[in-house]
């Protein structure tokens, strides 16, 4: 009997040893993950202010994009750096302005434009323990000197702090019209080499401008080079037939990635970039959102948008990751109705307002450029509301390194503010200023808006877009509070205020 009274009183002991372990073990990792959500960035192209639901859409439904919002925090003054497209990936991805790197739109056979070694976003994650993946649009270029796409095409996005990639390489409207995945196209058969130019006409595929009969659209001068999927491009290229995307498919295939992406990260902290290429020109959503709106392809390519916003809730909802994952919702610059492809957005908007009630659009100097949705959302964590708290998408890298404990070093992100309260709902106080980048700069002081006469020469194409730029030879001051649609310039009523926000801006430019 003694025997087995150690006996058992060794088993309690042993037993009660394990457990103290365990229950250690999971206080100690219970923390550690409550720090570490998964976190994914939703980045619509092109969708403005006022093109969803809870922001005030008419014509289309969003009801995933409201259901994030409603269970979310929705920010009403939340800024993308510039009014276009590759200076606002630019800034996300750097936390640094685009014109610190000179960023323009870039062609579709650009170099990487992120140098590696140049702290990002994901790569901050990497450090912190995340997995980290871009999926969708990616307009950063791709390479030194001339893509390789052929071979293989480095560096790019895993050369900058992704481990994932799976990308459109610039955007929907610009050859060539094929997916990379990390280093190579996919689906390229080693027979059908693929050529790109976008100086002169090469192989002998039709173009847009001899062969408008084979088109979807009529489209513009520089949207009629190489037709592909009956849609003209800019940019002229041959071979690679069977990689060539098909327009129509493109949210099921971005939706499929993005799925198994998070199933196969699970069990541990990602970060996953779902960089959507709705709503941008081409706009041929899916056959099953044809008529989802009463605005014709633009609208139905929202609803398609919408419908890639869904499943990514239903994916973390299936793998019991709602409550551990912060999700943001936005988008890269403004609405712009024709951009290039005559596929009847201005003549079906009806009453809806795309940049809200915003002056401007995209590539402009007005609110409308840079102003957008912008949902922060992470069930249990964030409590539902509104916040007019300024924020910019600069500010994301220094917010997600206090989030995760990372210490960002002086050249680590230099224009990022760490914004965490007001991105989670904890704060209404955002930035005091806040810069904005068009063809020129604008500055954001509470209501004050300041514009500077314009620095840069816009394209040539500029003048067809019927978008009011902000762009003068002259400053110009807007007072939001009174004034929302910029209509008054009262520089000459504040002469003070208006030498103060120049004065601030230099500063910023100069630092
Ligand atoms: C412009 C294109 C426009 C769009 C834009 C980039 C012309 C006339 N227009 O050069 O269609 O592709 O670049 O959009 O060429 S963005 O959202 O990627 O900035
Ligand atoms: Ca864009």
């Amino acid at each position: 009997p003694d025997t087995i009274q150690r006996y058992l009183m060794n088993k309690w002991l042993f037993l009660i040893f394990i457990s103290l372990l365990l229950g250690q073990m999971s206080c100690r990792q219970k923390p550690a993950a409550a720090e570490k959500p998964n976190i994914i960035i939703i980045y619509v192209d092109d969708l403005g202010y006022g093109d969803v639901g809870c922001y005030g859409a008419g014509g289309v439904s969003t009801p995933n994009v409201d259901l994030l919002a409603s269970k979310g925090l929705m920010l009403t003054d939340a800024h993308a750096t510039a009014s276009t497209c590759t200076p606002s990936r630019f800034s996300l991805l750097t936390g640094s302005y685009a014109f610190r790197n000179d960023a323009a739109i870039l062609p579709g056979d650009a170099p990487l434009l992120i140098r590696p070694g140049t702290p990002t976003l994901p790569g901050m994650l990497q450090k912190a323990g995340y997995t980290t993946a871009v999926i969708g649009k990616w307009h950063l270029g791709l390479g030194n000197g001339t893509p390789q796409w052929n071979g293989i095409l480095k560096p790019g996005p895993t050369e900058v702090g992704f481990d994932y990639s799976f990308i459109v390489p610039a955007t929907l409207d610009r050859v060539p019209t094929v997916y990379v995945e990390n280093h190579r196209v996919v689906n390229l058969d080693a027979q059908d080499t693929i050529a790109v130019s976008y100086e002169h006409r090469i192989g002998n595929l039709p173009i847009g401008l001899e062969h408008p009969e084979l088109l979807k659209f009529k489209a513009d001068s520089q949207h009629s080079g190489t037709i592909v999927d009956s849609i003209s491009r800019i940019g002229f290229m041959s071979g690679g037939r069977s990689a060539w995307w098909k327009d129509e498919d493109i949210a099921d295939v971005l939706v499929k990635q993005m799925d198994a992406f998070i199933r196969k990260h699970q069990k541990s902290p990602f970060f996953l970039y779902f960089s959507l290429t709705d709503i941008h020109v081409p706009r041929a959503p899916a056959y099953r959102f044809k008529g989802k709106s009463t605005m014709g392809s633009r609208g139905d390519a929202i609803a398609e948008m919408d419908w890639s916003t869904g499943a990514v809730l239903k994916t973390l909802d299936a793998l019991g990751l709602t409550d551990n994952t912060l999700v943001i919702f936005t988008s890269d610059n403004g609405p712009v109705l024709d951009d290039g492809y005559d596929d009847h957005a201005e003549q079906l908007v009806g009453a809806h307002r795309p940049g809200g009630p915003f002056k401007g659009g995209k590539y402009s100097a007005f609110e409308a450029g840079t102003r957008v949705p912008a949902i922060v959302y992470w069930p249990g964590k964030i409590k539902p509301g509104t916040s007019n708290a300024l924020v910019s998408q600069v500010d994301f890298f220094a917010s997600f390194a206090a989030l995760t404990g990372q210490k960002l070093d002086e050249r680590d992100a230099p224009d990022s503010f760490n914004m965490l309260d007001a991105l989670t709902g904890k704060s209404d106080t955002g930035r005091t200023t806040l810069l904005e980048e068009a063809y020129t700069f604008a500055l954001r002081s509470g209501a004050w808006k300041y514009i500077a006469p314009q620095t840069r020469p816009t394209p040539g194409w500029m003048s067809n877009k019927k978008i009011p730029t902000g762009l003068e030879p002259f400053p110009q001051l807007y007072r939001l509070d009174a004034d929302t649609a910029e209509l008054h310039n009262v520089r000459e009523q504040y002469p003070d205020r208006t030498a103060e926000m120049k004065n601030t801006l230099t500063k910023i430019i100069q630092d």
